[in-house]
């Protein structure tokens, strides 16, 4: 059988965390970069296969998937050797769902609303409404790890993965620093979740930087 194809860049949050899903349960993938400076997305090669044209997109053996959620619930159902990261008890199962939900329609929208106006309209600042909508989620966030190691369960699953990915990025934007029970937590995951030394920090310090250049840079005005 042929390796998974993951069309990918490292700067790309929801590529990350599947980069991190991938290695927490040892399988390899071939991983095809994909440019979004360059806008690789938006050639037909690529809408062809998700007319959506996001990264990261998954050709499991010809089967497309893309949305990083559906792809590493798939990935752990498919290629993982226990239920660890996605639990098959249902009740559980509802947990990391709910968080994975709250990533996808809170934390990442917001932060993709926030940055592309940044990267690609010459925006400077994060603006007031979108500030206060971060820090609502950053407030929900802070909840649920109270008296908590991880997000959902005893270990740590999809949910601390998505989350710390899109959360690490996003606090480049709107600092962390005023929520404890984040702070311990992202350095929890720094610490502790396979391969995020190797494949989730260098691609966030790469995000980092990429919008603070785009912060500093002289307006077009
Ligand atoms: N909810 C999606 C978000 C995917 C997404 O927005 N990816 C961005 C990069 S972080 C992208 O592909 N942008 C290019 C485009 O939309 O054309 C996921 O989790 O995969």
């Amino acid at each position: 059988m042929p390796r998974p194809i993951l069309y990918s860049t490292i700067v790309s949050q929801p590529c990350r965390a599947v980069l991190l899903t991938a290695d927490s349960i040892g399988l390899e993938l071939e991983v095809r970069e994909v440019s979004l400076m360059a806008q690789d997305q938006l050639k037909n090669s690529f809408t062809k296969i998700n007319p959506q044209h996001t990264v990261p997109t998954l050709d499991d053996n010809g089967d497309i998937i893309w949305d990083s959620h559906a792809i590493m619930s798939y990935l752990v159902g498919k290629y993982g050797k226990n239920d660890d990261l996605y639990p098959k008890d249902l009740t559980k199962r509802a947990l990391v769902d709910q968080r994975l939900h709250f990533d996808s329609g809170i934390l990442f929208a917001l932060l993709r609303q926030i940055s592309y106006p940044i990267f690609f309209d010459n925006v400077k600042t994060v603006p007031e409404e979108k500030n206060k909508l971060v820090k609502e989620g950053y407030d929900f966030l802070n909840i649920f790890l109270e008296g908590k190691k991880w997000l959902a369960g005893d270990s740590y699953t999809l949910a601390d993965i998505s989350c710390v990915t899109t959360l690490t990025s996003l606090a480049v934007l709107v600092p962390i620093d005023s929520y404890p029970n984040i702070v311990s937590w992202v350095k929890t995951c720094e610490d502790e979740i396979k391969g995020y030394a190797r494949l989730g920090a260098p691609g966030n310090t790469a995000f980092h930087e990429k919008i603070q250049s785009h912060l500093q840079s002289p307006g077009q005005d």
